[in-house]
């Protein structure tokens, strides 16, 4: 094979830089005798590859990152000395990573889990690691836990299996035997758990944090992402088919978005609080399974994070890069809580096996963009040529060798004095209060997503105690939900409810905390799918297109052949997807043009069917002209609020806007 010609291509070389004349064949003797090992070139090539791969992260191995930066909108100069948060309109680099947590680095984008919303700050004053999770809240209070939730949640440890679920006995065991955990589930089992997009995902700090003014004093803060273009999730039956359908549809997502030039914005929020506040919290602040309901702390927006830039390589920038929570600057302080401790710990422990060594900070993904310095010297793959005679300090040989400065890194004065104990707060006792506040304050569409969930879930463990224990957990969290999930599976009597050390509180709900609400009525950063064959209403496609991208959606026209279709205009349209690898799950909302020919052909063709049916089934808007009546009678459409005709292009665009909620009854037995 003949090479492309043109360019002015450097000429390739060893790692030690000498030029490779044959980068096709090894050194044989003959050309059909036996390899040499003198062939440097083809050992070195190979060795490389062999060491390719580092160790993939023990949680949140599967993960898309980008480049952006940070704007700050509102001043918390009262608040805290830190300039990333004083200094409005200063725009500061950042590297975000979004992540599931269960699977492999090789695993789906879709399954249920927790997303992690980690983001570097590259300050002036050092690098800030804002390292969160879609969920405010976590399954444990206690870092000593950590090892066991994720071994119990992970492919269980003799059969290897299932990769990226949470639906096996390990998880739902250690769960049930849990209580701690049962606010997090009911999120986990929320929708917040399937999303649509990581463009489409809130992200939060999780744990209260410190500010700090000039004076060391405190105020605490808890950190919120909100996305510009509104939450959205998908439903269960369409996340699971997106894992067939496009295991990498997140970062696909997210690397169209970023190449287009849609670039994803986050809102932070913070909610601030003192001691004196929190001491009148009715729960504890430090406990990271509670949240603060914004009704209660209301947030405060002060700046705005764009991704616009996808990084030029995968494993130096997305896969090397290595957040920790430890990584703060002065005017920001940890809090006591047990779970920030122990992470403080394990992620720069983490990174030394990783990455191979103390140096990892040299990484450029990693390295602060303000000067550092220290006395730090040597270890693995030292990328640095310190110069002088001076590594140590106190010294007085050099000028120049670093101090330590009275600007530094100052930490908050709190008083510490009790006995050493291995001791869960009191505080921490109640387990079910705000598992039944976020339950109570889903809308009704959501609460049965939430107990159709658990259905699904616990279906999938094999051992009949672990079932009903944590019906009986339910039970505790809101009895209707827990007749609901026993119903659902197939349980003859509701089993008993575990001791509860302190009985749940009825409080005040939360709306904030829902989704569907909250979602934003917008085709902006959404795609709708059209569906062409040979003689479709060329018109009818240009309308439905203009309009769709009018209201800010991508396009993308399928069709039986990726050539496209002869249009009636007699124009050929080509087709951005094929219609058996392009099934409508990867759209929003879906137009079906077509002749009556080409209707009563695909009505017998089971892609087109289950693409319509699916986009029926998934809650989407659906428009379709008179030839795809076939494809939709095939598909057992039926026509309601969000099924147009396709020449109704303002009812298509108003429908696609939302998912047809109404309609889930009529297609799902939910629980
Ligand atoms: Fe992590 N977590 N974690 N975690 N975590 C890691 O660090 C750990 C926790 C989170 O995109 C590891 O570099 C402990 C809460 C994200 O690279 C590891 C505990 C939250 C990421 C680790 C927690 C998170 C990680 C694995 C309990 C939300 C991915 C590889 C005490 C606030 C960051 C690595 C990225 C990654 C430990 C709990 C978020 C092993 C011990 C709570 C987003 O160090």
């Amino acid at each position: 094979m003949q090479q492309q010609a043109g360019g002015s291509h450097p000429p390739l070389t060893t790692a030690q830089g000498i030029p490779v004349a044959d980068n096709q064949n090894s050194l044989r003797a003959g050309a059909r005798g036996p390899t040499l090992l003198e062939d440097f070139v083809l050992r070195e090539k190979i060795t490389h590859f062999d060491h390719e791969r580092i160790p993939e992260r023990i949680v949140h191995a599967r993960g898309s990152g980008a480049h952006g930066h940070f704007e700050l909108t509102r001043s918390l100069a009262k608040y805290t000395t830190a300039k990333i948060l004083t200094e409005v309109g200063a725009r500061t680099p950042v590297f975000a990573r979004f992540s599931t947590v269960a699977g492999g680095a090789g695993s789906v984008d879709t399954p249920r889990d927790v997303r992690g919303f980690a983001v570097k700050f590259y300050t002036q004053e050092g690098n800030w690691d804002l390292v969160g999770n879609n969920i405010p809240v976590f399954f444990i209070q206690d870092a000593m836990k950590f090892p066991d939730v994720v071994h119990a949640v992970k492919m269980e440890p003799d059969r290897a299996f299932p990769q990226a679920a949470s639906a096996h006995d390990t998880f739902w065991d250690f769960i049930s035997l849990t209580p701690e955990a049962m606010h997090m589930i009911m999120w986990a089992m929320s929708d917040r758990a399937i999303p649509r997009s990581l463009r489409m995902i809130e992200g939060f700090g999780i744990h209260s944090f410190r500010l700090l003014d000039s004076q060391g004093r405190s105020t605490f803060a808890k950190f919120h992402w909100r996305p510009e273009l509104g939450l959205q999730s998908t439903v269960w039956d369409e996340a699971l088919k997106l894992q067939g359908a496009d295991n990498d549809f997140h970062r696909r997502d997210l690397f169209e978005a970023i190449q287009s030039g849609q670039f994803p914005a986050w809102q932070l929020g913070v909610q601030l609080f003192t001691e004196e506040d929190a001491a009148k919290f009715p729960f504890d602040h430090l406990d990271p399974t509670k949240l603060i309901p914004e009704e209660l702390v209301p947030l405060t927006v002060v700046g705005r994070m764009v991704l616009d830039r996808w990084p030029d390589n995968f494993f130096p920038e997305t896969e090397q890069v290595a957040f920790c929570p430890a990584n703060i600057v002065p005017g920001i302080d940890f809090s006591d809580d047990p779970l920030l401790q122990g992470r403080l710990f394990s992620y720069l422990d983490t990174q030394l096996s990783r990455l191979g060594g103390p140096n990892f900070h040299q990484i450029p993904i990693n390295a602060p963009k303000c000067p550092f310095a220290n006395h730090q010297r040597d270890g693995h793959m030292q990328m640095d040529v310190p110069k002088g005679r001076v590594n140590y300090e106190p010294s007085s040989l050099q000028a120049d060798s670093p101090r330590a400065t009275p600007a530094g890194f100052r930490t908050h004065t709190t008083v510490a004095d009790g006995a050493k104990v291995r001791l869960r707060a009191e505080s921490f006792a109640d387990h079910y209060s705000q598992a039944r506040l976020f339950f109570r304050s889903q809308s009704a569409p959501e609460q049965a997503h939430i107990a159709s969930a658990l259905v699904f879930e616990l279906s999938k463990v094999e051992t009949a105690h672990v079932r009903e224990a944590m019906v009986g957990h339910l039970r505790h969290i809101d009895p209707d939900l827990a007749r609901r999930v026993a119903d659902g599976l197939g349980l003859d009597a509701l089993p008993p409810a575990p001791p509860a050390r302190v009985p749940p509180q009825d409080l005040p709900p939360s709306p904030a905390l829902r989704i569907i609400d909250r979602m934003k009525d917008t085709l902006q950063g959404r795609c709708v799918g059209i569906l062409v064959h040979d003689g479709s209403d060329a018109a009818a496609v240009a309308a439905l297109r203009k309009a769709a991208e009018k209201a800010g959606a991508t396009v993308k026209i399928v069709a039986p052949k990726l050539g496209g279709a002869l249009l009636s205009n007699g124009r050929r349209l080509a087709a951005d997807g094929q219609l058996a690898g392009t099934p409508s799950v990867v759209f929003d909302a879906v137009a079906l043009v077509l002749s009556k020919e080409a209707g009563a052909m695909l009505a017998k063709e089971a892609a087109a069917v289950d693409w319509v049916r699916d986009a029926f089934g998934h809650l989407k808007a659906i428009a379709a002209d008179a030839g795809a009546q076939a494809v939709l009678k095939a598909g057992g459409v039926v026509r309601d609020a969000g099924v147009v005709e396709a020449g109704e292009v303002a009812a298509f665009i108003a429908a696609a806007k939302t998912r047809q909620w109404a309609r889930e009854p009529k297609v799902r037995m939910l629980a």
